[in-house]
């Protein structure tokens, strides 16, 4: 597939260290195969999330020299706020130092025990936060949000049906709000169509509830919008955006992500008793309502970045590089989750290695031998991260999808970039049944995917001992 080609040129290089293959070697062993563990500049191709990863332009290291550090009424807040409004609609704009610092203040001052959150599904931190209040996180995403091969345009749609159910049997007193992350960071990266949004609305109205979007990659899901829902071929990516918050009645954001920087939040929306307090809290814990735990020139950086992520070469060139790297892989056998997501692509790796249990961590595996053969650094979202032992019966219980997500930075890796993680992808594919099983020798009670440390079982040198192996020479 041809896709447009990169829409900027490079002015500053950050050289990458040659690292070989038996440093690598050392370092996952001594990182206990915990890819979390190993220092990243031993990595080549960093592909652990594209959270905080941007690269930004000229003109946001320009604004970051007009930043203004005065305590209170910083001038960048003032652009920032007004930017905000601009695309979101919401009067109400209160920056924080990252998303789940957004979601911690929203659920802080909505949610009581026992209250419940419908979304189409929770991203890790949102329903973390959801949860410290003692409330019920539910994902209520369509059915075949959940199948990797059911190749259709908005896998991340919330069914109203589900929704709908969940309202009449908690009743809309236990709901205080309905989340909908767009795109959807969990189910694969997949967009919410404009008719899903309203379809939810609609559901929303008649019990009364707010609507409230987890917007991180807004701009991505308003482009697949543009490209795929009947009717958006020629509205403005900026007009869809509008439209599809003029639904709602507010959100939080991680700006790390289609923000275009390395750091930032906010929270915005239409209920002013909720902003107030909201913002008596943030001053608590974050700091004056006119900088919420960053700094002016951060604000200034966030503002020009939420203008940029909106322009439509830059999107036809993101969306594209992400679907390039899918489309090689699928021509060359490799399942991974259909269609491709905005922002990654994930790898099956239930099907890729069919030879490995669930029981003994496939996905760390292909993570485990990306890094140590070629250098790459993916993230494994399966029975390493997902995976606990049954609180009755103590039984192991796994997650239905077993994948390793490719995460691409926005705009820092070339296409040729691509190229290469892909030939290496495809190279262990080819190799695959040299993979082995991996068990646990140590883990944390909660969240044990960041600490835990393994073992390789029957460990098999994969490449190494593999004649007419490519060699990559930027890692040798
Ligand atoms: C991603 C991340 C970043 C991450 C988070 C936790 C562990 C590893 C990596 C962050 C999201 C997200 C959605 C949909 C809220 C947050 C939190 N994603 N909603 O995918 O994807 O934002 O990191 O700014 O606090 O790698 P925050």
């Amino acid at each position: 597939m041809r896709f447009p080609a990169e829409p900027f040129r490079i002015k500053v290089v950050e050289p990458l260290r040659r690292v070989t293959r038996e440093e690598r070697e050392q370092r996952i062993a001594e990182a206990g195969l915990n890819i979390f563990s190993v220092p990243a500049d031993t990595i080549y191709v960093d592909l652990l999330t594209d959270s905080g990863t941007s690269a930004m332009s000229d003109n946001q290291w320009a604004g970051l020299m007009l930043g203004d550090e005065s305590y209170a009424g910083s001038k960048n807040f003032y652009t920032f706020v007004e930017t905000v409004r601009d695309i979101f609609g919401y009067p109400h704009v209160i920056p924080t130092h990252q998303g789940r610092m957004a979601e911690n203040l929203l659920f802080t001052t909505l949610l009581k025990k026992g209250d419940v959150v419908p979304n189409n599904i929770h991203f890790d931190t949102t329903r973390a936060n959801v949860e410290a209040q003692q409330a019920v996180a539910l994902d209520l995403v369509v059915d075949e949000g959940l199948d990797p091969t059911a190749d259709l345009p908005f896998k991340g749609n919330l069914d109203p049906e589900k929704l709908d159910r969940a309202l009449a049997e908690h009743g809309p007193e236990r709901i205080p709000v309905v989340m909908l992350t767009v795109t959807n960071n969990s189910g694969g990266g997949q967009p919410v169509s404009i008719a899903n949004v309203k379809a939810v609305r609609k559901v929303c109205d008649r019990y009364g509830v707010p609507l409230f979007f987890d917007a991180c990659r807004f701009a991505e899901n308003s482009w697949f919008v543009k490209q795929r829902e009947p009717g958006y071929q020629d509205r403005e990516v900026i007009d869809i955006a509008r439209e599809m918050f003029s639904y709602g009645d507010g959100c939080t954001m991680s700006a790390k992500k289609d923000g275009l920087v390395n750091i930032g939040g906010f929270l915005a929306m239409k209920n002013a008793e909720w902003a107030e307090r909201i913002t008596n809290l943030l001053i608590l814990v974050e700091g004056f309502p006119t900088y919420g735990g960053l700094a002016g020139r951060d604000l200034e950086a966030i503002a020009r970045g939420l203008r940029e992520v909106l322009n439509e070469d830059y999107l036809a060139f993101r969306v594209g590089q992400v679907a390039h790297l899918g489309d090689l892989l699928v021509q060359a056998g490799v399942p991974i989750v259909k269609p491709v997501g905005g922002h990654a692509v994930y790898i099956d790796a239930k099907r890729m290695l069919p030879h490995i249990p669930q029981s003994q961590f496939p996905g760390q595996s292909l993570v485990v031998a990306l890094y140590r053969e070629y250098g790459i650094r993916a993230v494994e979202v399966g029975s390493l991260m997902f995976g606990h032992k049954d609180p009755k019966t103590g039984a192991d219980v796994f997650p239905q999808l077993e994948l390793v997500r490719l995460a691409i930075p926005r705009r820092v890796y070339t296409t040729e970039h691509m190229r290469y993680v892909a030939d290496s992808v495809i190279q262990l594919f080819n190799e695959r049944e040299k993979l082995r099983g991996l068990r646990l020798s140590y883990e944390a009670p909660v969240l044990r995917h960041f600490t835990a440390r393994l073992e390789e079982i029957g460990r098999a040198d994969v490449a190494r001992s593999t004649p007419g192996r490519v060699e990559h020479s930027a890692t040798r």
